[in-house]
């Protein structure tokens, strides 16, 4: 589109041209807002606008779509559904999520009298957006979509909320002389790929080159940058073993030579010993924050450290530093392997040994319970399963608590081209989650694993999943509680609890398949552990929303890591 050709046309028009523009095909909303837009949608775009049942859940979807294709995930919500909209925000935050959240909000006519529902919501927004703005003259449209795209989209990204002038947004019925101009470059993620200095480089790589024991943690910087070929190729070039955090469990296969798994407080013990004994931290796209670091004992502050990042604040916040490189992630890990001396390789053979045989020890004392035969079925063996039969194009979708404990610690990506998505800490955020994220990519597979307790939250979306032919599978943990919070109240009780105190984290024993069935998606109920595999591959086939009730052992508890 050629700049400087302003014609009259209606926020609505512009606002749907845009969004089309920057190649949105899904908005999740509850009514009612933005409806003229909404309804211009239909002519001018294929645009889909999903219709859910809460706003919490919307934004959670349009963060699944967000995580699982890189381009901003779009939600909207009336002005009474507004905060509901933001709390949804709060896990696209911590994870950096590029989310664009739209609300209706006052009209400088009626506001401070009491107006129906209303009341200032921009504050609320604040502490979970890079960009919290409003839009009351409908001219504005153009340069406010643009710079929401512009700042979900770069440097670390994150959520952006526009709020329009009424209630529903109604400035968007209004005309004025426009350009409905797109930028494409800020349509996905990354849109800038910022080359380190050289000397910042070489600097980080003598210290690497000169390690006998270092170690790289890989965060979600790695998968935003689209970085898992270029850490790979870094590490098998200077043989250095490789942790992630959570966020970043998909930069390197689980299977991979170098691979030591998930590090931090949902880890596998093999991640944190490694991590533990190494001379040498690298870390790569990650906060080094309290979840990937254990609170800061893994590693132990002191240990030497460098960091890379896109974000010059985030380099040396937590640990001191012996060298910090500012860039993407892509290009600075291309540059490093490009200079890497391959020969200092040969001083780590030991320790990649020993690495290995670290890894080796975890699967020999996780082994019976990863192919445990008992009923009610073992969630270790439930991540084994995932391992075995989440297709090599597959995108894996986690809840927080115990869901991400055991899928972050036991479950093994197979492939470069599988992804990982997890909640940043809110349960009850996967299901959504799974369901946006199979809306951004029809084409991939899309298996989420909550718990039952995270399957509650945002039961009622089973139907939209029905209704909008959203064909992701679920598997639900279904251990009739939220058996995480178990050892916090043996704690509070003294080590025994009453039968009263099972009051504050069991639940009714129910059927998840039965009620999906009867909300129009396909229902496996799983009773034993043969039987989960199977259900697995029949649900990939089914071509429809599938909820998969696994009826699991309410007394199991996920190792806590190690330090
Ligand atoms: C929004 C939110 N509220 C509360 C919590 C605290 N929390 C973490 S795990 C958990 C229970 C998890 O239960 P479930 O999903 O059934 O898994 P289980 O522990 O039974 O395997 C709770 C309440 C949280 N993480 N997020």
């Amino acid at each position: 589109m050629m700049l400087g050709h302003n014609r009259k046309m209606s926020g609505a028009e512009c606002l749907a041209d845009m969004l089309k523009g920057y190649g949105v095909t899904h908005v999740f909303h509850v009514p009612a807002v933005l409806r003229k837009t909404f309804a211009v949608m239909e002519t001018r775009t294929d645009i889909k606008r999903l219709h859910v049942h809460g706003e919490k859940a919307a934004a959670y979807m349009a963060d699944g779509y967000a995580r699982a294709t890189g381009k901003p995930g779009i939600c909207a919500a009336q002005v009474i559904g507004a905060l509901n909209l933001a709390a949804g925000l709060r896990d696209a935050w911590l994870a950096h999520s590029p989310v664009i959240a739209m609300t209706g909000g006052r009209d400088p006519k009626t506001k401070f009298r009491k107006v129906y529902q209303e009341i200032d919501d921009v504050p609320a927004f604040e502490p979970v957006t890079k960009f919290n703005a409003t839009i009351d003259d409908v001219a504005r449209f153009p340069d406010m979509v643009r710079q929401a795209f512009r700042v979900a989209t770069t440097g670390t990204p994150g959520p952006v909320h526009l709020q329009f002038r009424g209630n529903e947004g109604q400035v968007d019925g209004d005309e004025a002389e426009m350009e409905p101009l797109c930028e494409p470059q800020f349509a996905r993620v990354p849109p800038f790929r910022p080359a380190p200095d050289d000397a910042s480089v070489r600097a980080a790589l003598q210290h690497l080159q000169a390690a006998e024991r270092p170690v790289i943690v890989a965060g979600g910087g790695v998968r935003a940058s689209g970085a898992g070929a270029e850490l790979v190729a870094l590490a098998e070039a200077l043989q250095i073993p490789v942790a992630t955090s959570l966020n970043g469990k998909d930069a390197i296969p689980g299977v991979h030579p170098l691979s030591v798994g998930v590090v931090g407080s949902y880890s596998r013990e093999s991640a944190n010993r490694v991590v533990n004994r190494a001379d040498l931290v690298c870390f790569i796209g990650t906060e080094a924050g309290g979840m990937t670091t254990h609170f800061w004992a893994v590693p132990k502050i002191g240990t030497p450290a460098i960091q890379i990042d896109i974000d010059p604040e985030a380099i040396g916040r937590n640990y001191p530093l012996l060298a910090g490189v500012n860039g993407d992630a892509r290009v600075t890990l291309a540059r490093m392997a490009s200079l890497a001396d391959r020969a200092s390789a040969g001083r780590r053979k030991a320790w990649v040994a020993e690495a290995q045989a670290i890894c080796k020890e975890w699967y020999a004392k996780y082994d019976p319970l990863l192919n445990s035969d008992a009923a009610p079925i073992r969630p270790e063996r439930m991540c084994a399963e995932f391992s075995k039969h989440v297709p090599d194009n597959g995108i894996v979708v986690v809840d927080t608590g115990h869901a991400g404990m055991w899928m972050g610690g036991m479950y093994d990506l197979r492939t470069p081209s599988q992804s990982y998505m997890r909640s940043a800490g809110h349960l009850g955020w996967a299901f959504p989650a799974g369901l946006g994220a199979k809306c951004g990519a029809p084409e991939r597979p899309v298996i989420t694993f909550t718990g039952d307790a995270g399957f509650w939250y945002h039961i009622a979306e089973i139907e939209t999943a029905a209704r909008w032919k959203i064909n992701a599978v679920t598997v639900v943990n279904n251990n009739a509680s939220g058996n995480q919070s178990k050892r916090g109240f043996d704690r509070v009780y003294g080590g025994t609890q009453t039968e009263q105190a099972k009051e504050m984290w069991h639940f009714s024993k129910v059927n998840f398949a039965r009620i999906a069935e009867d909300m129009g998606a396909v229902g496996i109920r799983v009773e034993k552990a043969a039987d989960l595999g199977p259900a697995i591959e029949q649900a990939l086939k089914a071509n429809r929303p599938v909820v998969i009730d696994v009826v699991t052992e309410i007394d199991a508890l996920a190792p806590l890591a190690v330090t």
